[in-house]
């Protein structure tokens, strides 16, 4: 009779891997990639925008683009003076929650500050 420790269980042996031959029809070891169209699109972005107006200060308007928009002294001149020239520019570009958020930061810094300054938002491409 074959002996056995009682006390070493038995392990029964993992069943065997079915094995998939080419001629079968199931690939063998072959590795099919189904190319799938990209699912998702990049978000849409909004640029943030100031109007001209003939009340508020260029002052206030190039301490605006430097603290919201965190431009230098130079750019935030520089697109105060495209707005008044134009009657509106681009300060940048946001996805559309942190755009609405300039947007409201924006008017509420003017109407504290007793302008009429308009910043509003707009999808771009
Ligand atoms: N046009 C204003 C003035 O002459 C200056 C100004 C610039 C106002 C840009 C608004 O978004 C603006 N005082």
């Amino acid at each position: 009779m074959a002996t056995q420790s009682p006390k070493t269980p038995k392990i029964p042996p993992a069943p065997a891997a079915p094995v998939f031959k080419p001629e079968d029809g199931r690939g063998g070891d072959a590795v099919v990639l189904e190319r799938r169209p990209q699912k998702t699109k990049p978000p849409q972005m909004y640029q943030v925008v100031l109007l001209n107006d003939d009340y508020t200060p260029m002052e206030f308007v190039v301490v605006v683009i430097q603290e919201f928009f965190n431009k230098d002294r130079d750019t935030a001149t520089q697109i105060m003076l495209k707005i008044h020239l134009d009657g509106k520019g681009v300060c940048g570009v946001f996805s559309k929650d942190v755009a609405a958020t300039k947007v409201d930061q924006v008017t509420e810094a003017a109407r504290k500050n007793g302008h009429p300054l308009q910043c509003v938002s707009e999808p771009i491409e």
